[in-house]
C-alpha cells in the first residue's frame, strides 16, 4: 500500500511533506487528513527541522474533501469526525509552513493551504471554494482565512459562485505570496524553505505566532503579543550570536536556543 502522505527531511533543516492521492486528485479523504495531521505532530517537536515545504503533485495540490465520503455521511457523522483537529496540527505547527501549489487547490484543498504560512503558487494552478456547487458551504477556512486574505468582497464571490480562479488571479487578489512558472513552483518553495531554515528558529517561530495570532486579536492585543515576544526574544543566545556577528562583520551561526 503506499502511503497517502510522505515526509522527506531534506539537507539544510527543512521537511517536504506531500500529498499523494494521484487517483483523486489529492480529495482529503480521513486517512489523508489523519495522516497530514501524524505527520505535522512528529514535525512540531523536531528540532532538526526548521522549515516545512507542503505540496501535492503537478495535476493537484489537493481537490477538496473526499466527496465520495462526503455523500452518504449524515450531520451527526461529520460533527463526531471533528476533522478541524486534522487542519489544527497543520496551522498550529511552530515551524514555518510553506504551501507549494500546481495544479487544483480546491474546496478543503485551498483551505489547507491558507492554514500554511506562505503560499507559491504556479501560474496555471486552480483554485477555489466550489462547496456551494454540491450544496454545502467551506467548514474549514474557506469563508474565514479567506475573507482575512482577500477581504469581504472578493471572498463573497469566491465562495458564492464556486468558480475556480488562476493562480495568477490567486497572486493578484493577496491569496499568494509569490507566483512561478508553474514547473518552478516546488523547488522556489524548497528555497524559501531553506532560507528560513538559516534564521534563528526561535525568532522565526515568535513571528509566524505573532502574524497568526495577532490576526484575530485586536490592534492592542497583537501590538502587545508583538512587544513580548520581541523582549522575550532577547534572553535567546541567538539573540547574542546575532548582534554579535553583525559587529564582527561575519556570518552568525543560529543553533536554535
Ligand atoms: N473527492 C473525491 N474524489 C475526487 C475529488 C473530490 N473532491 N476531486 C476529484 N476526485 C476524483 C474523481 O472522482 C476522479 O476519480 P475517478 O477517476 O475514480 O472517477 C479523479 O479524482 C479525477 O477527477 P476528474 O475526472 O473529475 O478530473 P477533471 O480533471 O475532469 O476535473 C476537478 C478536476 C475540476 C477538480 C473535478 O475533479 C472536481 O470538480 N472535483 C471536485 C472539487 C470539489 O468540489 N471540491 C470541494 C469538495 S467539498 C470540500 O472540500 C469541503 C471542505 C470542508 C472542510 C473539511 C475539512 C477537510
Amino acid at each position: 500500500m503506499t502511503d497517502v502522505v510522505t515526509c522527506e527531511i531534506k539537507e539544510n533543516a527543512t521537511a517536504l511533506v506531500r500529498i499523494n492521492r494521484p487517483e483523486a486528485l489529492n480529495a482529503l479523504n480521513m486517512e489523508t487528513r489523519k495522516a497530514l495531521a501524524a505527520t505535522f505532530c512528529e514535525l512540531h517537536d523536531r528540532e532538526d527541522v526548521r522549515a516545512i515545504v507542503l505540496t501535492g503533485n503537478e495535476k493537484a495540490f489537493a481537490a477538496g474533501a473526499d466527496l465520495k465520503e462526503f455523500v452518504d455521511a449524515q450531520a451527526t457523522e461529520i460533527m463526531k469526525r471533528r476533522s478541524e483537529r486534522y487542519w489544527q496540527a497543520v496551522a498550529s505547527t511552530p515551524q514555518p509552513v510553506i504551501a507549494a501549489i500546481n495544479g487544483y487547490a480546491m474546496g478543503g484543498g485551498l483551505e489547507l493551504a491558507m492554514a500554511c504560512d506562505i503560499i507559491v503558487v504556479g501560474e496555471n494552478a486552480q483554485l477555489g471554494q466550489p462547496e456551494i456547487k454540491v450544496g454545502i458551504m467551506p467548514g474549514a477556512g474557506g469563508t474565514q482565512r479567506l475573507t482575512r486574505a482577500v477581504g469581504k468582497f472578493r471572498a463573497m464571490q469566491i465562495n458564492l459562485l464556486g468558480k475556480p480562479f488562476s493562480g495568477r488571479e490567486a497572486y493578484n487578489m493577496g491569496l499568494a505570496s509569490e507566483i512561478c512558472a508553474d514547473e518552478d513552483v516546488l523547488d522556489h518553495a524548497l528555497k524559501i524553505a531553506k532560507a528560513i531554515s538559516f534564521m534563528p528558529p526561535l525568532a522565526a517561530q515568535s513571528i509566524k505566532e505573532a502574524v497568526v495570532h495577532g490576526e484575530s486579536a485586536s490592534l492592542e492585543a497583537g501590538l502587545m503579543l508583538e512587544r513580548k515576544s520581541f523582549q522575550l526574544l532577547f534572553a535567546s543566545d541567538d539573540r547574542k550570536e546575532g548582534m554579535q556577528a553583525f559587529i564582527e562583520k561575519r556570518r552568525p551561526e543560529f543553533k536554535g536556543s
